[in-house]
């Protein structure tokens, strides 16, 4: 049945002879230029779902903080998550189907899951601000069109506006309501309401500096401001309206924690609390050069996910609500930071493999989940029960802190990572603590860390089990790197295939920066003898 309806699309959006892509940790990603048929097909692929789901569904178009010329789709489900686990492999067998086979296809699809073609559809489609992306979006629009799905088109947004537009469309305006409006008005309200009238207490002041990677977040930071009003005092840099302004060029949330240095713009600060996003919003950065030294000193998504559980418990106690609360990580957290939670916050703490949709199932099995990756992707979710009693306490008790927790709740997107949502938690949260950004950072020291990049022919000959941190293959590996580790104090070490580019990636830590990087340098030597290393090893640390 589906023959005639995609033969118009087919011809403009032809796949040819393109190699096979695959979706991985964050949907289809790579050289823009090779996108246009997955696109087409995705756009297919997202009203099948929403028939299947009968709810609407999510488009997004960007590649995040990977370089300008690549671009990518990510699905997203009716809750927000990311695309279900089984249909990334529906996804990716449909973005490799021959042209002529492609019919064929959709119908095995659709018969596997039992779709009704006869139920409507909706899809959410949204881009960030990369050249490509108009044309890509175009062929999403193509292939929804092709199948008669209905359409939402939002335009330029984050990566967590288009998540949170999904949700106030599946719930009915219960999350809020379905408009980059809604969005702004919610979340700033509640940021105004949490915080009182005072912008300033004790060392904390409302200034801060804002690098927007020259992409979406800082189109939607200056729209947020004119919410936002005189809480906040900002400066924005890289907000890509300067000419040779490159996206993620230097400088956004991805630079700063794998550089591990301040980007384009903000080097000569001293003392200033800054803040770095990527290239679609949703990870953010905290950083800032010591006034006196110039020194770096960097607050990821371990130090947010620390500050938060440790408030939210505070407060959780003086308002005495009864919750459960878990804090969950990737292998990449630092081990200051995991030592922190378990021996000062006594939160429980569990280790999932690399990918949000990991993180944000696991930080369901708690009343109160507080997820994030070092690279500063996380959010807080909290179960219907957790939410009705704070609001049920709030609303039946005179208590000020319950009231607090009732606002902090709609400051936080819960629907995904959101950088500027996450940035508003925390100013929320040094606000109320009278704190400034060395205070924050005064809670544990970071273990000195290195991640790096290995290529090899194949990265998927690397395995890995225990949320990442052994592997399994290639054998000999793993014997070679618990050596390694061995040698170094403090040490510990990982390796496994990234799912957004073709490298394995490499992370060590270590008592000190240099033993770090040594450690990283010869644990990458041994992927580039056992795993197939493609030219020159990685050169030796100076
Ligand atoms: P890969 O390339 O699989 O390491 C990276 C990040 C993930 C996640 C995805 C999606 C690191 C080490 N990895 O994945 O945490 O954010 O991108 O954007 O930061
Ligand atoms: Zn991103």
């Amino acid at each position: 049945m589906w023959a005639e309806a995609v033969k118009v699309g087919l011809e403009q959006h032809a796949k040819g002879d393109l190699k096979a892509i695959q979706y991985g940790t964050a949907g289809f990603r790579t050289d823009a230029k090779l996108l246009d048929h997955v696109m087409y097909r995705m756009g297919i692929l997202a009203v099948l779902r929403s028939k299947l789901k009968q709810a609407a569904i999510g488009v997004m178009i960007t590649a995040s903080h990977n370089q300008e010329k690549d671009n990518g789709v990510k699905l997203v489900d009716p809750k927000g998550e990311m695309l279900e686990q089984s249909w990334e492999a529906l996804a990716t067998k449909l973005a490799n189907a021959k042209d002529d086979e492609l019919d064929i296809v959709l119908d095995e699809i659709a018969q596997s899951q039992g779709i009704d073609h006869a139920l409507p559809s909706s899809v959410f489609v949204g881009r960030d601000t990369r050249e490509s992306s108009p044309r890509l979006a175009q062929a999403i629009l193509d292939g929804i069109k092709a199948v008669e799905g209905a359409v939402i088109d939002a335009g330029i947004v984050s990566t967590p506006q288009l998540h949170y537009l999904v949700v106030c469309q599946n719930t009915h305006g219960q999350y809020g309501e379905a408009s980059a409006k809604g969005y702004y008005s919610k979340i700033s309200q509640a940021f105004k309401a949490f915080r009182g009238s005072n912008p300033v207490n004790g060392r904390y002041s409302p200034k801060l500096m804002f690098d927007g990677a020259n992409g979406v977040g800082a189109q939607k930071m200056k729209e947020f401001l004119t919410f936002l009003g005189d809480s906040i005092q900002m400066e924005i840099v890289n907000d890509g309206t300067q000419p040779g302004d490159v996206l993620n060029g230097d400088c956004g949330a991805d630079f700063v924690k794998v550089q591990q240095t301040s980007p384009k713009g903000l080097e000569k600060t001293r003392g200033e609390r800054c803040v770095s996003v990527d290239g679609d919003a949703d990870r953010v950065m905290y950083f800032y050069n010591d006034k006196e030294s110039g020194q770096f000193a960097m607050l990821d998504g371990d130090r947010i996910a620390t500050l938060v559980a440790e408030f939210l418990k505070e407060l959780l106690d003086q308002a005495k609500v009864s919750l459960n609360m878990g804090i969950v990580q990737t292998a990449y957290a630092n081990g200051s930071s995991t030592n922190y939670i378990t021996q000062k916050l006594n939160v429980p703490v569990a280790c999932v493999p690399t990918g949000v949709k990991h993180l944000h199932h696991k930080a369901q099995d708690f009343d109160i989940g507080v997820y994030f990756e070092a690279n500063g992707h996380g959010t807080i979710v909290f179960s219907d029960a957790a939410q009705a009693k704070i609001r049920d306490t709030a609303a039946s008790s005179n208590s000020i802190q319950a009231q607090k927790l009732a606002h902090l709740v709609d400051v936080i997107n819960q629907t995904v990572g959101d950088a500027i949502s996450d940035m508003l938690l925390v100013e929320s949260i040094l606000h109320a603590k009278g704190w400034s950004i060395e205070d924050w950072r005064k809670a544990y020291q970071d273990l000195p860390n290195r991640q790096m990049k290995v290529r090899v022919a194949d990265r998927n000959v690397i395995s890995t089990t225990d949320a990442e941190r052994q592997v399994v293959t290639p054998k000999g590996l793993q014997d070679e790197i618990d050596a390694l580790v061995k040698k170094f104090p403090q040490g510990r070490s990982f390796v496994r295939p990234s799912g957004t580019e073709d490298v394995v990636r490499v992370y060590s830590e270590s008592d000190t920066q240099d033993n770090a990087d040594q450690l990283a340098y010869e644990v990458g030597l041994k992927v580039h003898a056992l795993a197939g290393g493609v030219g020159e090893p990685t050169p030796k640390p100076k």
